[in-house]
C-alpha cells in the first residue's frame, strides 16, 4: 500500500515476551492494524528458523538432551541469526517500512543470562548484538509465568521450564525500569483478552510509527 505522502523511513517495532505470552498473535494484529491505517508493513521474527544458521538454532531448542554446544556457542548463533537478517531490516525501513519484529535482542540477552552461567554474564551477552539496527520501541508482553505455562503447547522447547521463565520475566521487568541500551520499552499486561490487548499495544505503538515515519531520525 502506497501512503499519500511520502515517509522518511519505517519504524523497527520489537514484540517481546515470555514464551506463550502471545507475541506472535498480538505481532500479526499490530502489522493488520498498521496496513489498515495505510502504513508498509512488515513482520520478521527471530530466531528465523530458515536460515542454516536457524535450524542449528531450532535443533537446539528442540532437543531435550544435553548438547554439544555451549552456553557461549548458541548464544552466538542466535546473535549471528539476527547480524544475517540484519541487512534486509536495514533496507526495508530506508524504504519507508514499518517492520514488526517477534523477539530481538532483549530476548538475545536476557534469555542466555538467565541461564546464570558466570561465565556468560548479562554485558557479555549483550555485547555481541552491539551494532545491529535498534528498535525505535519495544513493547514487553507481560504475562505471568503462572499463566504463560497454562496455555497450549508451553514445555515443548529447551526454556520452557517455570524458572527459567521467572528469571526472563525479572530481566525484563528490570531493563524497563533502568532505561535500555535499545531502544524504549513499554511494558503491556497481557493477561486478558486478545483485543483488548491488541487495542493497548496498538496505542503505544502507533504514535511511534507516525513519529518515526514522518522525522526520518537515522536508525539507531
Ligand atoms: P520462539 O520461537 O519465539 O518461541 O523463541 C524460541 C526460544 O528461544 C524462546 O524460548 C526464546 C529463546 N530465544 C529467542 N532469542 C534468543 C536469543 O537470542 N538467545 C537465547 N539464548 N534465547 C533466545
Ligand atoms: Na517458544
Ligand atoms: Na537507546
Amino acid at each position: 500500500r502506497t501512503p499519500s505522502t511520502p515517509i522518511a523511513r519505517g519504524a523497527f517495532i520489537v514484540i517481546e515476551g515470555l514464551d506463550r505470552s502471545g507475541k506472535t498473535t498480538q505481532g500479526k494484529l499490530l502489522a493488520d492494524a498498521l496496513y489498515s491505517s495505510g502504513h508498509n508493513v512488515r513482520q520478521t521474527r527471530f530466531p528465523d528458523r530458515t536460515t542454516p544458521i536457524g535450524q542449528m538454532i531450532s535443533t537446539y531448542l528442540t532437543s531435550s538432551s544435553s548438547t554439544t554446544l555451549s552456553d557461549q556457542a548458541i548464544h552466538l548463533l542466535f546473535s549471528a541469526n539476527r547480524w544475517e537478517a540484519a541487512p534486509s531490516i536495514l533496507s526495508s525501513l530506508q524504504q519507508g517500512t514499518t517492520i514488526i519484529c517477534d523477539r530481538y535482542t532483549h530476548s538475545g540477552a536476557i534469555y542466555s543470562a538467565a541461564k546464570h552461567n558466570p561465565a556468560l554474564p548479562f554485558h557479555w551477552a549483550w555485547s555481541p548484538d552491539v551494532g545491529l539496527p535498534a528498535p525505535d520501541l519495544v513493547v514487553f508482553l507481560d504475562v505471568s509465568p503462572e499463566n504463560a505455562a497454562k496455555r497450549g503447547g508451553f514445555g515443548d522447547e529447551r526454556y520452557e521450564t517455570r524458572e527459567m521463565q521467572e528469571w526472563v520475566r525479572s530481566f525484563f521487568v528490570t531493563m524497563a525500569a533502568f532505561g535500555e541500551e535499545d531502544g524504549d520499552m513499554v511494558i503491556v499486561p497481557a493477561g486478558k483478552e486478545i483485543s483488548d490487548v491488541a487495542n493497548v499495544v496498538l496505542d503505544k505503538v502507533l504514535p511511534k510509527v507516525e513519529v518515526v515515519e514522518k522525522s526520518g531520525s537515522e536508525v539507531g
